[in-house]
Order: C-alpha cells, then structure tokens, then sequence
C-alpha cells in the first residue's frame, strides 16, 4: 500500500535533512519533487494543486513550528497536509434511530461489493451487531448464490427470498420485515453493479434507496482503477447521494492515487479500505493512520507528535520573551523542568534520529525522577514572591523551604544554585538562539537544567 510514494517522499526528505536550514530555493524544490510524486501516485490533479497551496502557506507563513529542524517542518507539514485531504477523522458507520439499520453496498461489477459486504457483516457482528445479509442482484444468479455461501462461512444469516420475489425492491423489502421479525438490527443489501454506470442501474438504485431510507449508502471502489474509481464515486454521488467509501484491492499494487483523491471530489469520506480476499481483509480507514504509513517514518512522527504534546507553544513563546528581558523566575524553572520531563525517555527517541541540529545537545539530556521530585517540592515551599525573586531567600527563608520540602538547606542552595547558572547560560544560548531569525531551531525548554 502507497510504497513507490512513500518511496518518493522519503527521499524528499532524506535530501532536506542534509540542508542546515530552509531556504526558499530548497524548499521550492522539495516542493516540485512533491508534486511530481503525488502526480505519479494518480493523484487527482485538482487534489494535487489543493494540497501543493496548503503546504506552501504553511510553509511559508506562520504555522511552522520553531521546535523543529527544517526537515521535520517539513515532514510535519506535510503529515498534516495529508490527514486533512484524507479527512481528518475516521468516520464511523452510522445507524438508524430504529432499527433495522439499512446499508445499501453500491458500485460498479467486480469491484468488490459481495465480498465488501461479506466482511462488513463480520465486522459488524463482532462490534455486537447482528446483521442480515441480502442480494438483491437479480441479474446474475451465481451472484446471489456467492453471497450465500459467504454468509454460510461466517454462520451469518442471509435472507434467500421467495421464488415470487423477482424484483430488487421486493426482496430488499422483504429482507428487512424479515430482519425486524428476528431481531437483527443491521441489513446490508449488496446490489447489483454494471460494468460502467447506467441508466436502468441508477433508477434501480435510486428506487431501492427512496423506498428503503437506507442510513449508510456505501460505493465500493476498486482502487487498482485509480482515477478511475474517483470518477464513478463523483458520478454515483451525483446520481444517489453515497455516505462514505470502501476502497478495495489496496493489497494489490494500486498507486494510492483513488485513497488520496476520492474524499476531496466527491466529499464523501473513505470508510473502510479492503486489503485481501478473506472476509477478515478490512480495515477500518483512519486519515492520521494512513498518512503516518504513507510517509513511513513512524519514529520521526512519533517524536514530532511527542514535543507537540509537550510543548505549549505560546507558553514557548512567552519564555522567550522573559529570558530576553530578564525575568525567568523560579516559577518558570519548574514549569520547564515539567515540560522536560513530559517528553519522557528523550534519549530513547533520539535514538531513532538521525542527528539533527541541536538536538544532538539534547541527547544527554536526561529527568533523573527523584531529582526531579525533590526540585518541584523546593519550589513548591516557596512563597510566591521567592518565586518571584530568588535574591530574596536569605538563610532564614532557606531553612523554612528545606523544613517545608522535607529536604536539606543543601539541597535548596544547590538548587538555587542551578537556577542562577541555567539563567546564565539561557541568557548567553538566548542571544545565540533566539536571536537569528530563520531555520534556526529555538529550543522550547533550557539545556539540562540539573547541569548537564
Ligand atoms: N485482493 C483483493 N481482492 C478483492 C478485494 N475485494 C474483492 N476482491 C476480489 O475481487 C473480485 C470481485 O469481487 P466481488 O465481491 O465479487 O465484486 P462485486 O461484483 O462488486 O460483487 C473477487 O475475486 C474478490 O475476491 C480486496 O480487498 N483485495
Ligand atoms: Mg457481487
């Protein structure tokens, strides 16, 4: 699934991480080699251009986040980029205030309906539904003999219809008074399909969909067709108003084009993604899951998500502005000491980085828990204006904090002793750091503040 794109895009980016910092030419053409790259995946061109724009704004605007070296603003951006035209959030299968719940399985022949919906029911009943299957593809005997024998092999029911019942609208009728005499609750209809959209199809379908109210009208793309795919999707929507998408064949070597495209054209979310012949081959579709396997770089995304979480960027902002003006009080000292150790085993995500910028420093970075535990009680003994200004705690306050914090008024000097050099050498790093203007990645927490 996606292979030759992620192949392009990570050699996008392995180029970037060679480059000290972003420029406008090496971003130009990290970007052209991006859109090449979703251009050869098959890619709708209006999707393609849509996310190009995206990308670039942010790129170019205020959005990059300055805890990242070039190339994982990049790599972010584009993550980001990818989970919105894929939809942002998986979308779940809805159900009828009353049951039964109809869902109609549309779309062309051999794109995978009867086995689609064979793997719905299985899904659905281990979710605790109880689903009744029924074909409704008149046309073709076998095809109703195939889902048959499916819901045989999941032991689940399938309504067969009665010899009189000729038609698609009587048997799917039949199908759910047969469904609401037994108690189940879900009915997918696995229709009949058309090698390309008709006419006589679509009014069957279209009946089948006012007489029925179905909550779900599901379209089964075979992604191996790519664009293709994306076209019938627009055009069924067009014509009956699909609910969602179920994309096939993804374990074959489909481009990935159809996954990235249908959502944007026809608005309509991809639900699930079929990854095999075997009922159990279906995968819920999750945009953030798929986007992470489409850059492949799980431990990159993982570190990037991870200082995300942790840092609070206006919060960054704010520190800044206090080690350039000089007020970094011992408030602030905890509160960073806090954010460091939000990050957890820092070492051990670095670990799966390639050496990046100033992150190296941060390598031997490490939250010692008790160390950690006993500054926190120290500042917490504090009054507020100690806090506040450190030049205040004489000896008298000290003993009164090292009594408070079940510590020693050792550990409170060396304390205060750490704090007085972090600021120092914030305030020398500050300078250096924050002063440049671009590419240059600001650091959202000291440099081991335990004096590292
Ligand atoms: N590899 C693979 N084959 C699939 C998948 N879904 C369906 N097929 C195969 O595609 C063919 C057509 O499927 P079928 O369900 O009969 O399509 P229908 O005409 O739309 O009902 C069958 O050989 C299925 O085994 C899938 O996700 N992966
Ligand atoms: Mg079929």
């Amino acid at each position: 699934m996606f292979e030759s794109l992620s192949d392009k895009l990570q050699r996008v980016f392995k180029n970037l991480r060679g480059e000290g910092k972003l420029t406008a030419e090496n971003m130009e053409s990290a970007l052209k080699e991006i859109r090449m790259a979703l251009l050869e995946a098959d890619v709708h061109f209006k999707v393609v251009k849509a996310f190009m724009e995206g990308v670039r704004t942010k790129a170019m605007g205020q959005e990059v986040l300055t805890s990242f070296t070039p190339a994982q603003q990049v790599i972010k951006i584009v993550r980001d980029e990818l989970v919105a035209i894929l939809g942002t959030h998986a979308s779940r299968l809805r159900t009828a205030n009353t049951p039964p719940t109809i869902m109609l399985i549309v779309g062309l022949q051999g794109s995978g309906k009867t086995t689609s919906t064979g793997k719905l029911a299985r899904l659905l009943a281990k979710q605790g539904h109880r689903p009744l299957l029924v074909s409704v593809d008149v046309y073709r005997p076998a095809a109703r003999q195939q889902l048959s024998v499916l819901a045989k092999d999941l032991s689940m029911p399938c309504y067969e219809g009665k010899p009189e019942e000729v038609k698609p609208l009587d048997l799917a009728k039949s199908a759910r008074r047969e469904a609401e005499q037994t108690a189940r609750d879900i009915v997918l209809v696995d229709t009949a399909g058309r090698l390309h959209i008709d006419e006589e199809l679509m009014v069957e379908l279209s009946e089948l969909k006012s007489a029925l109210n179905p909550t779900e009208i599901l379209f089964v793309a075979d992604a191996m067709t790519g664009q293709d795919a994306v076209k019938s999707a627009e055009e069924f929507h067009k014509r009956l108003g699909i609910t969602g998408v179920i994309l096939t064949k993804m374990d074959g070597d489909a481009r990935g084009g159809a996954a990235l495209s249908i959502r944007q054209i026809t608005g309509q979310p991809l639900k699930f993604v079929g990854t095999g012949e075997k009922p159990d081959a279906l995968e819920a579709f999750h945009p953030d899951r798929i986007a992470n396997r489409i850059l492949g770089m799980g431990d990159v995304l993982s570190f990037i998500d991870k200082v995300q979480e942790a840092v609070d960027q206006k919060k960054a902002e704010e520190m800044q502005r206090k080690l350039l003006t000089d007020e970094f009080t011992l408030e602030d000292f905890r509160d960073q000491l806090k954010q460091l150790r939000k990050l957890g085993s820092l070492e051990s995500l670095l670990g799966h980085l390639p050496q990046v910028g100033m992150l190296k420093e941060l390598k031997n970075t490490k939250v010692d828990e008790k160390e950690f535990t006993r500054v926190v009680a120290i500042i917490d003994s504090m009054t507020p204006a100690e806090r506040d200004n450190h030049m205040i705690i004489n000896g008298s306050r000290r003993r009164r904090i090292a009594r408070g914090s079940g510590t020693s008024v050792n550990d409170v000097n060396n304390l205060l002793k750490q704090y007085s050099q972090a600021r120092k050498m914030m305030k020398t790093m500050s300078s250096g750091l924050f002063g440049k203007k671009q590419g240059k990645m600001k650091l959202p927490f000291p440099l081991n503040p335990f004096g590292g």
